[in-house]
């Protein structure tokens, strides 16, 4: 029996993929950079001499310190050795297209002058309106900038985890108030802003109050037409999140995948809509932590294992980096940027702008395409002893030839060994990184 639909008055404002320009835009872009950065980058995770394994920038709350404490940490933020215009450069030859920065994290620090709160930027040391010379200088590397924006405030004390007293529901109104003033703050005095993700909605005061997070996606829209929300931002009438209580997804993208990403055959449900996954280097940092021993470090090809991943099952894939305090990027992040940069050089046309192929996932890597092209593109990460490759493809579709992405001129041998199923002939050898093999197709009808 069909479930009967609900009226709501905040659920989603539309069902399926938006396809405007921006958005178009957006989800062209597939690999952006994540920057976590606020005063947690100064202690980095360490405190009185102790390091404290969780996520750098809980260590306010690992540490048990006090909210004063912390917010001291503002007259020390002086970032000697930042350069936005070195950052802008680091990231446009890692190859992304996009950039989300916090420009407030849970800690309540904002990195721009805020006029709403003085726990911000311009009284700091450092004064000047950081979050500006970023913004520029990512912009000026023809790389949108999106902000990140944690709604959670261990700052401002009209916060509240729930509501539970007339008094609660006052501050907690006040609150909404603060946030969305300088949400409108940021969209109006960042004009070329492109995105808002959107953090810190899980506790219940802001799932009690759904209608705020449909307020501020619609408020967002009209001051800066074409800007995208994710997922994150919504709670519905009866504090549904991410998904409305009929099961329709809300903003404009899913952003649920967190530090792991969708399974290639169980999860293929995700190419039905706009998706980003975010990812930490170490296990789980964001900011700034001053001992990387302390967990398992992902290499460079790992990571670019789960960007192609991601792009294969139609989603963007957001890798972060935790500079600094001194505004420096640790060695650690530049060399990942650096390795991941000279594959994307080379390859980079099969990320930007491909999509899920429409074909089985193979146990020797991943398929992207270009929405309509007969071109296949295949992401080999494990080469076969046999360096045979398995291809299953979708009933009608043909497979004619096949070359490595750098020696068009060589063509590789495409073998049909049943009806819908192909063998391609890769040279047996030693591969220290994924090869791009580009095979010719007819898609059929
Ligand atoms: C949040 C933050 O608490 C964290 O510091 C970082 O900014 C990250 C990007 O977002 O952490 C989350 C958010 C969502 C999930 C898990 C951790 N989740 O949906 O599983």
């Amino acid at each position: 029996p069909a479930k009967k639909r609900l009226e709501l008055k905040y659920g989603a404002q539309y069902t399926g993929k938006r396809t405007d320009a921006a958005m178009n835009k957006w989800r062209s872009n597939r690999f952006g950079q994540f920057i976590h950065w606020g005063l947690y980058a100064i202690p980095g995770g360490v405190w009185n001499g102790k390091t404290y394994n969780y996520a750098a920038e809980f260590l306010k709350s690992s540490a048990h310190i006090s909210t004063a404490t912390w917010d001291s940490l503002m007259y020390k933020f002086n970032p000697k050795k930042f350069n936005a215009k070195e950052w802008a450069k680091m990231a446009k030859k890692m190859g992304v297209k996009y950039m989300t920065i916090t420009t407030k994290h849970h800690e309540g620090f904002c990195l721009w002058p805020s006029r709403y709160t003085d726990f911000n930027i311009s009284n700091t040391p450092y004064k000047k309106d950081i979050l500006k010379e970023i913004v520029d200088a990512y912009n000026a590397e023809g790389i949108d900038v999106n902000f990140y924006y944690s709604v959670l405030d261990w700052h401002n004390p009209d916060w509240r985890y729930d509501i539970k007293s007339k008094e609660d529901s006052i501050a907690f109104r006040r609150y909404l108030d603060f946030a969305e003033n300088q949400l409108k703050e940021l969209a109006t005095n960042y004009p070329t802003v492109k995105a808002f993700w959107f953090d810190g909605t899980w506790d219940a005061s802001v799932k009690k109050n759904g209608w705020w997070t449909l307020e501020v996606e619609k408020m967002l829209k009209s001051v800066r037409p074409g800007v995208i929300i994710n997922s994150r931002l919504r709670a519905d009438d009866y504090g549904s999140r991410h998904k409305d209580s009929n099961g329709e997804l809300m903003g404009d993208y899913e952003s649920g995948y967190e530090r792991r990403l969708p399974d290639p055959v169980k999860d293929i449900k995700v190419t039905s809509w706009d998706w980003e996954a975010c990812m930490t280097i170490p296990e789980n940092q964001w900011g700034y932590h001053q001992d990387w021993s302390i967990s398992h470090v992902k290499s460079p090809l790992e990571l670019l294992e789960m960007l192609v991943h991601a792009t294969s099952m139609g989603g963007n894939f957001l890798l972060n980096f935790g500079p600094k305090g001194d505004g420096s990027i640790r060695s650690e992040e530049q060399n990942i940027a650096k390795t991941i940069g000279d594959w994307m050089a080379v390859n980079g046309q099969v990320i930007y702008n491909c999509d899920y192929a429409g074909l089985k996932k193979q146990d020797w890597g991943y398929f992207t395409r270009e929405k309509g092209s007969n071109q296949l593109n295949m992401v080999i990460f494990n080469v076969p002893v046999s360096g045979l490759l398995h291809v299953d493809v979708p009933k009608g579709m043909i497979l004619k030839k096949a070359h490595f992405l750098t020696t068009p001129g060589q063509q590789i041998k495409v073998e049909e060994i049943a009806k819908n199923q192909y063998l391609l002939h890769m040279p047996i050898k030693l591969y220290t990184s994924p090869q791009v093999i580009v095979v010719e197709c007819d898609n059929g009808k």
